[in-house]
């Protein structure tokens, strides 16, 4: 498949506004791979079909992590973040999309991970950073991201984890881990 290919097959599963989200996404995810040395043809794949399974019932979601290889957890926390790892699994199946990188980047980009590759945070900062944004403190990691892959990227989950925390909502055990991995390698 090519470029217009993926688009033409995300679409149909997608709103109007998540699918023009996951456009800028994509365009985001292109620049930072250029910028940080990553493959753009595996960031613009990735992002194309980052929110591939958004719009699946709760019901689907469910069932698709308790019969699969995913962690049972996910469904102790809040089903916003079970459309990650269900979409990996579901362009797998569907969409015959096999490189585990590009997998992975889909499977993490909303709570991160411990020891992310370059890859998966390029998604999971794009998925963050793209113009139709806004959250408080996205200036800043917008100008981080035009020059430190590792400080940006820690500042989207420091970010996030106050935005939650504030709200009083349970938060991922992975978001902490992606949190503290960087925050070792962050000057
Ligand atoms: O799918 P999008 O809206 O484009 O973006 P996303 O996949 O990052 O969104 C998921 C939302 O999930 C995000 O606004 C915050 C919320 N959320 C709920 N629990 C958690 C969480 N995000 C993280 N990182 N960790 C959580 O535990
Ligand atoms: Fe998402
Ligand atoms: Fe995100
Ligand atoms: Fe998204």
């Amino acid at each position: 498949m090519n470029r217009n290919e993926w688009i033409a097959a995300v679409k149909p599963h997608l709103t109007e506004q998540r699918f023009e989200h996951t456009l800028r996404v994509a365009r985001t995810a292109v620049q930072l791979a250029k910028r940080f040395h990553v493959s753009e043809e595996k960031a613009e794949l990735a992002a194309i079909f980052h929110d591939y399974a958004k719009f699946r019932s709760l019901d689907e979601m469910r069932q698709l992590i308790l019969s699969s290889s995913l962690p049972n957890d996910l469904l102790l926390y809040h089903h916003e973040l079970w459309h990650a790892p269900v979409g990996a699994i579901l362009v797998r199946q569907e969409q015959a999309i096999h490189d585990t990188q590009v997998l992975g980047a889909i499977h993490y980009h909303t709570t991160g991970k411990a020891h992310m590759n370059k890859l998966e945070m390029i998604v999971l900062l794009a998925d963050y950073i793209e113009p139709g944004r806004s959250f408080p403190g996205l200036e800043e990691v917008r100008e981080a991201a035009q020059d430190d892959l590792i400080r940006s990227c820690w500042l989207t989950l420091r970010n996030t984890i106050q935005f939650l925390m504030g709200k009083g909502s349970r938060i991922y055990p992975d978001t902490f881990h992606a949190y503290n991995d960087l925050t070792k390698q962050i000057n």
